[in-house]
């Protein structure tokens, strides 16, 4: 088994869902994935939009995991979950009402076609910063050094704590 990060976020509402819904369902949806636990969920984050600013605020969270699945096996479990909530893959950094990333996966380093390790984009956000950071304050990022570091000096996209999941 390995521990696992995975990051969430929504702006988009679906099937009568709102973000923060989407968000507290995908949890639910990470719980019962095949061979794999949740082992903790952080509270949820509204920040801007990283990218296009013509789309509504993200809410985003970050989920601990313990899985026997391998690193692409997790990813196709993710996507399904994405698309069984309504993900339609249009623009590139549009709005969405499911992302599912692998934030880490255990100490792997890998980079392969469909997948990089540590997530390439975790330090420059401080909405997947701020709740991993909740939820495991010790924690190093391969190649990066200690989470509370990277965290003084991540950009900034507003994030702020707006509850837990319900
Ligand atoms: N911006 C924020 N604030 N949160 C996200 O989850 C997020 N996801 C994305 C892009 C479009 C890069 N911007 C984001 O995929």
């Amino acid at each position: 088994m390995v521990v696992a990060y995975i990051g969430l976020g929504s702006n988009l509402a679906g099937a009568c869902k709102s973000p923060a819904q989407q968000v507290s369902q995908a949890f639910a949806q990470l719980a019962s994935m095949p061979q794999t636990r949740l082992l903790a969920q952080s509270p949820l984050y509204r920040s801007a939009p990283m990218g296009p600013q013509d789309q509504p605020d993200y809410i985003n969270a970050v989920a601990q995991i313990e899985t026997a699945l391998s690193p692409e096996s997790l990813l196709d479990a993710l996507q399904t979950i994405e698309n069984r909530q309504g993900r339609e893959r249009n623009q590139r950094w549009g709005a969405r009402t499911l992302d599912l990333d692998i934030l880490l996966y255990g100490e792997v380093e890998m980079r392969s076609e469909r997948l990089t390790l540590p997530h390439p984009g975790l330090c420059e956000r401080d909405f997947v910063v701020l709740p991993l950071l909740d939820i495991a304050p010790q924690l190093s990022i391969p190649g990066h050094g200690k989470l509370a570091d990277i965290a003084r000096h991540c950009p900034r996209y507003g994030a702020k704590r707006v509850g837990e999941v319900a």
